[in-house]
């Protein structure tokens, strides 16, 4: 579940995945305590969907996110306004991923893509291209344990974000600072 504002009017909404019935759905805030939910269809039966959010075209408008953890892809859903996303693009990604999070970690003003993994002894990072496409080749950075959780935050400082990895299977956390 996901926490933002995807209708730009100031109100948080929320975004579920329902694996279940194979559709994310999105709890408009009416500003009166009530909500109002628009559905989308996921395309496959998908496991372990980590959602995330972030407006990876840049058109002010937040985007939504989504990792197949089963089929190892990565879909993304463009946000039109109104209401409606589009399905923008989806892509393989490699070995287990477990885990997905988004953020700009080389701070060019596209949002990045962050993955965390089952077995594989690191994360990767997509880098956005600028036009909300992921095309080049992710950047691995080890962490020595397999990182089942991933979050970002600036941790020393400095204004660039790091990343932080949880490693349950060795009871550990890593932290990446940023040399970008
Ligand atoms: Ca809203
Ligand atoms: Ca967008
Ligand atoms: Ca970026
Ligand atoms: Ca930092």
């Amino acid at each position: 579940m996901v926490i933002d504002d995807v209708d730009n009017d100031n109100r948080y909404d929320i975004i579920t995945l329902d694996s279940s019935s194979q559709k994310i759905d999105i709890l408009y805030d009416d500003g009166n305590r009530t909500f109002t939910i628009h559905t989308i269809s996921l395309p496959t039966i998908l496991w372990l969907r980590p959602v995330s959010t972030a407006d990876v075209n840049n058109d002010n408008k937040r985007d939504i996110v989504i990792l197949d953890s089963e089929f190892k892809k990565i879909l993304i859903y463009l946000n039109n306004g109104n209401c409606k996303f589009t399905e923008h693009m989806n892509y393989s990604i490699g070995t287990d991923p477990l885990f997905l999070t988004t953020e700009d970690l080389n701070a060019d003003g596209y949002s990045d893509i962050i993955i965390g993994y089952r077995s594989a002894e690191g994360v990767n990072v997509q880098l956005n291209d600028g036009n909300g496409m992921f095309p080049g080749e992710a950047v691995f950075y080890r962490t020595v344990c397999p990182s089942h959780f991933v979050t970002i935050a600036d941790l020393n400082g400095d204004h660039t974000l790091d990343i932080i990895a949880l490693c349950p299977s060795v009871h550990k956390i890593v932290i990446l600072f940023n040399n970008w």
